[in-house]
């Protein structure tokens, strides 16, 4: 009887932690790199699961097809009507960090290597997902400011997880925002209020420079020397060699305007063959058998399942140490960071990524234009 008991106990207890989904703000790039659509996958996927509440998706870039792309993933999974939005006035601007040139929405696309270079896998979503978006331009999108705060002011104290994959240009810039009709709190009273903490994909261990923190480095580092919760992060080093996403991209092809996830994965990972034909090369250009490197990702994990359920972490202070963004770890055991190292080995990471990747959505039917 006492173990029936116990069971029962576990049963609800784990029902309990199911009726608590993590709120969870996602901010991305979806600028060159497509991580992002991996991790934007995997967060639904999740909240499909209950395990997470998304509340808003925004992008940290503009002048660029990055809110579209948010959209058609949002979409894709039935929840079209999330609220969206990107930075204003500064921060990365066009088609590829460092571009600073407005990507017109109206030019023809101009393939791999034409002159929307990397940017042309998320231009190309846009022209496949016709009628999927409302924001063409990410100029067009609501200020980011705005959705953050009307965000956080909506939930509970302390509920909500900040999990960023891209540049941290929204996050310096909500910090810095008056109080308003939204919230007579300032930005940092406001995230102190309501912010549980902050997941990122960022830092280079020990020091280097990393491409999220280092393309507006001034906003990184006001971000990281104001942010008033706990910040956890998935760094350059942890998440290279997690690979994920050959899964999805070798599942049949379903069509044309199907499976938004599966054609960016099956379009920009080399084939099996191409690997094995120069491991090294592709290694230095950061995919493997396994798909692609899973930056943002593992930060999902870590955001919504917690960062010691899969990881060990390891604390202390990341700061951005000068002008061009270079960057350092400093170890401190009583930092206020904490970024992740390897726990669960890495290919069983890689292999929940895909199987989050993999799960149809639970509202497919009902965001599919002609279902
Ligand atoms: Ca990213």
């Amino acid at each position: 009887m006492r173990k029936l008991l116990a069971a029962c106990a576990a049963v609800f207890a784990a029902a309990a932690l199911r009726a608590e989904p993590v709120k969870i703000i996602f901010d991305t790039d979806m600028i060159t790199d497509f991580d992002d659509v991996g991790a934007l996958a995997c967060l639904h996927a999740l909240a499909d699961a209950g395990e997470c509440e998304i509340i808003a998706t925004v992008s940290s870039t503009r002048g660029n097809a990055s809110v579209g792309a948010i959209e058609v993933i949002n979409r894709y999974y039935g929840r079209a009507d999330l609220p969206v939005g990107a930075p204003k006035g500064m921060g990365v601007l066009g088609e590829k960090a460092g571009a600073c040139e407005k990507v017109d929405p109206a030019a023809p696309l101009g393939g791999r290597t034409g002159n929307d270079g990397g940017h042309y896998k998320y231009r190309k979503l846009l022209a496949d997902y016709p009628g999927w978006f409302r924001h063409a331009d990410a100029d067009d999108a609501p200020d980011a400011n705005e959705i953050y705060r009307r965000a956080l002011a909506a939930q509970p104290d302390g509920s909500v997880v900040v999990c960023s994959v891209g540049f941290l240009t929204n996050l310096r810039r909500l910090l810095e925002t008056p109080p308003d009709a939204i919230s007579p709190l300032d930005g940092r009273a406001l995230v102190a209020a309501k912010v549980k903490k902050w997941v990122a994909m960022a830092c280079r261990y020990p020091a280097g420079k990393e491409y999220n923190a280092k393309w507006d480095a001034e906003s990184s580092r006001i971000a990281l020397e104001n942010w008033p919760t706990p910040v956890v992060f998935s760094d350059f080093e942890y998440g290279r060699d997690v690979f994920a996403g050959r899964a999805i991209a070798e599942t049949p092809d379903p069509g044309p305007g199907r499976n938004p996830v599966r054609d960016v994965f099956a379009g920009n990972i080399p084939s099996r063959a191409e690997i094995a034909a120069d491991p090294a090369k592709w290694l230095r250009r950061s995919f493997g058998t396994g798909g692609r490197s899973a930056w943002d990702e593992t930060a999902v994990l870590a955001a919504v399942r917690g960062e010691e359920t899969y990881f060990n972490v390891n604390r202390g202070r990341y700061r951005i140490v000068a002008a061009d963004g270079a960057d350092e770890w400093a170890p401190d055991e009583n930092g206020p960071h904490v970024r992740i190292t390897e726990k669960l080995p890495k290919a069983e990471v890689g292999r929940i990524i895909d199987g989050l990747m993999l799960r149809p959505p639970r509202a497919h039917r009902l965001s599919t234009p002609d279902n």
